[in-house]
């Protein structure tokens, strides 16, 4: 997977994709980030990448002239463009899922009041929003995508921080964890998990996780695949 990122801040996105589990898969080369710098690309004597809005009102519009042919320098006429909107469709697990099977993608990051509506008819289609709230820029949005896409290719993640067993593959919320020291303030581990006992533990993870699902997010259950032995699970909590 190749995933380039247009932006006029390249800056915000380089730390993060050199550090922890992102930098080393980088480095290994499972997966490549090219960030793009719009600006170069503006042909306005200052090389701005803004302007006032026609129309009026609070704020700058990003210019389509240097999204577009910096959209056009780096094209390879695969990847899959994508504009990070509130606009957009939400993203979730099925559609980062669907993500991680592309090839190529193209990301492009907003500021200000947004970018001019011509760039996105010309070269950005699809829109991508990661919550129903507002960002100063969509820097943080790529992120997101690049981050739980990156998790799905295989090496990605080492083989003990496996994304099978967790919450929205499983259609469930995830089971508490706990580490060292077995007493903790007063508070202990549960038993169950010291004991050692492998078919056990996975129950008891099983029963946690369909007792906080029922808790938190209860619509979950709908459509999570549960076992005979799980609906027996749900049922006795029924009467607490
Ligand atoms: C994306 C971009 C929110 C999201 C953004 C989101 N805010 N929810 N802000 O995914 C245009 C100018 C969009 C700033 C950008």
């Amino acid at each position: 997977m190749k995933i380039k990122v247009l932006t006029i801040f390249p800056e915000m996105l380089s730390g993060y994709l050199s550090s922890s589990v992102i930098g080393r898969a980088l480095d290994a080369g499972l997966f490549s980030v090219e960030l793009i710098d719009i600006r170069p690309y503006s042909q306005n004597k200052h090389k701005n990448t803004d302007d006032y809005p026609f129309g009026g009102g609070a704020g700058m519009v990003m210019l389509a002239q240097p999204i577009v042919d910096a959209a056009q320098a780096h094209a390879s006429g695969r990847e899959r463009r994508i504009y990070l909107s509130p606009r957009g469709r939400t993203l979730n697990q099925r559609i980062v899922e669907e993500l991680a099977q592309e090839e190529e993608l193209m990301l492009l990051c907003g500021h200000y009041e947004g970018v001019d509506e011509r760039a996105l008819q010309l070269c950005f289609p699809e829109e991508l929003s990661i919550g129903d709230y507002v960002l100063t820029g969509g820097e943080l949005a790529a992120l997101a995508v690049i981050d739980s896409v990156a998790r799905l290719i295989p090496g990605v993640l080492g083989s003990s921080e496996s994304s099978e067993d967790e919450s929205f593959t499983t259609g469930l919320l995830e089971y508490p964890q706990y580490t060292r020291p077995r007493e903790f303030r007063g508070m202990e581990v549960p038993e169950v998990l010291i004991n050692g006992n492998h078919a056990l533990i996975n129950r008891w993870r099983r029963e946690q996780a369909l007792r906080i699902t029922r808790e938190r997010r209860p619509e979950l259950l709908e459509t999570a695949s549960l076992t005979a032995e799980d609906l027996a699970y749900l049922r006795s909590l029924e009467s607490h």
